[in-house]
């Protein structure tokens, strides 16, 4: 008979994962059983050694549970987490319909939410923290950082949080988590002169402790293009809207969709020039999804 030990996935890829035993504190490669069970990094769980190998066996009960879905698949990015640290840059092109989904994610959650703006050491900065005034007005903090200088700033943010780094590829993300956490060594895209061509990606995602005791930590994930909020409750998304959740309940209609009926506040509001349209917009994007992937004729 083999013991059932408890421990911390901090890295999952495919149907793998690394457990960090709490006994040990070893690192315990497990598999998983049961096509639909959903672990991710971050995730509390218990494992057993039988036939050779260890396999988790349960997942304890999460805080949140943060991912990203279309109608048809998701794809788990970590549970636990405290905080969603969005990372932007001012050398490529900012894709906010992305951010402001990010945004949504880690509301949907009561996750807290901070954005990184990367690369203070580059031309077009001043031009990026003005891009980013709103999301300061909408009360999230702008840690202002060159991950290869100075992350002092998003230092003062992490520590004592389970925080999940999330960006499109390239802004920092990896060499952030390489200046937070000494020996993270997570794969920048540095072109590598071995291997010649381009860039490496990071797949899976990874969790680093930032305490002894594991209590806190960061998980790198890879760069995206896209982030569904399929699985939202269509009714629960304008309150991750912060701006427009003191609105909630004046509309004349109690199941207003804030479209297009008369006496809506919300879009009062847009007309007043006090919501932005394009949030409003996303809003209304995010619902359509989430009630596609509902419909039951699908
Ligand atoms: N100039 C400058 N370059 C940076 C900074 N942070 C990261 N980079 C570079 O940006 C590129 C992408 O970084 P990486 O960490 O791989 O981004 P990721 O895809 O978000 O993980 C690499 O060439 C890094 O060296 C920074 O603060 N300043
Ligand atoms: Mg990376
Ligand atoms: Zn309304």
């Amino acid at each position: 008979m083999s013991r059932v030990r408890s421990g911390l996935v901090v890295a999952a890829r495919r149907r793998h994962y690394a457990v960090r035993a709490d006994d040990s504190g070893a690192v315990v490669d497990c598999v998983l059983k049961g096509r639909r069970t959903v672990v991710a990094c971050g995730d509390r769980v218990s494992f057993e050694h039988a036939a050779g190998s260890d396999a988790i066996v349960a997942v304890e009960p999460r805080a949140s549970l943060l991912y990203r879905s279309d109608a048809f698949r998701e794809k788990v990015l970590a549970a636990n987490v405290t905080q969603v640290v969005a990372v932007v840059a001012p050398d490529l092109a900012i894709d906010e319909n992305l951010l402001n989904r990010w945004i949504v994610a880690a509301e949907l959650e009561h996750c807290r939410f901070v954005l990184c703006a990367n690369k203070s050491d580059l031309p077009g900065y001043d031009a990026l923290l003005r891009r980013l005034a709103p999301y300061r007005a909408f009360g999230y903090p702008v840690a202002e950082c060159a991950a290869k200088r100075s992350v002092e700033a998003l230092e003062r943010y992490v520590r004592g949080q389970r925080s999940v780094l999330i960006g499109q590829s390239g802004m920092g993300k990896s060499t952030l988590l390489n200046a937070l956490v000494p020996h993270a060594q997570a794969r920048t895209g540095e072109v590598s002169p071995a291997l010649g061509s381009g860039r490496h990606t990071t797949t899976g995602t990874a969790l680093y402790p930032l305490s002894p005791d594991a209590s806190a930590w960061l998980v790198d994930s890879p760069g995206m293009k896209v982030f569904g909020l399929a699985h939202a409750e269509p009714e629960a998304l304008a309150g991750a809207f912060i701006e427009m959740r003191p609105l909630l309940g004046h509309c004349r209609f109690r199941d207003c969709r804030h479209d297009r009926e008369p006496g809506c506040a919300v879009v009062a509001a847009v007309d007043e020039g006090r919501v932005a349209p394009q949030r409003l917009a996303l809003l209304h994007a995010l619902r359509s999804e989430a009630e596609a992937a509902r419909d039951p004729s699908r």
